[in-house]
């Protein structure tokens, strides 16, 4: 099937709904018998960045092998996406850099912390907020907000199907599908 390659590069704080999102627009694009791929903490940080912990020098190098293994699907003609809190603005600039003009599409996944406190699915907050895990983004470590983002997605406020539907919508606006 035709598909035009690109990343869909989710950003959000831990428990903000990317992998959910993530994965409803995989299925979503499967199904149109579209050739896709998700990177995200379960394949990527237990092998590849499986040294990696979560100091900032870590996260950087985290993204940046993300960026590099992420385009290297580009070239195999995929539709790549990569569901990372990537809190730091320099790094999801760089790997906008990497990738040619229409390529990276910034989703960001903009659910408040007081709700991604609220959910808490493995309670990893209720532990931060304990002294239990330090450096945990939004508590104790830095979450940069994207300030254009190609995609704005409140999963606050609509249903995961509405945000998936909104991506998929927007890619086959663009040109991408
Ligand atoms: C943030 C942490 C931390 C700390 C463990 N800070 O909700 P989750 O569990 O499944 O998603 C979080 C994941 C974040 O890994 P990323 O590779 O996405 O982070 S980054 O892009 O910043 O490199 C959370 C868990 O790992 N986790 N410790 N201290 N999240």
């Amino acid at each position: 099937k035709k598909q035009r390659p690109c990343l869909l590069w989710y950003t959000g704080l831990s428990g903000s709904g990317k992998s959910t999102v993530a994965n409803a627009v995989d299925a979503l694009l499967f199904e149109r018998g579209h050739h896709t791929y998700l990177l995200d903490g379960d394949n990527v940080r237990h092998g590849l960045n499986g040294d990696l912990g979560f100091s900032d020098e870590d996260r950087v190098e985290n993204i940046r092998r993300i960026s590099e293994v992420s385009k290297l699907f580009i070239d195999a003609g995929l539709i790549v996406s990569t569901a990372f809190i990537s809190p730091f603005k320099e790094d999801r600039a760089q790997a906008r850099a990497l990738l040619a003009e229409g390529e990276f599409i910034e989703v960001f996944i903009d659910t408040p912390i007081e709700v991604c406190e609220q959910r808490d699915p493995k309670g990893l907050y209720k532990k931060a907020r304990a002294g239990e895990i330090k450096d945990f983004t939004g508590i104790d470590s830095a979450y940069d907000m994207p300030q254009a983002p190609e995609l704005h997605v409140k999963t606050a406020e609509q249903d995961i199907e509405q945000c998936a539907l909104q991506i998929v919508n927007y890619l086959a606006e663009q040109g991408y599908l």
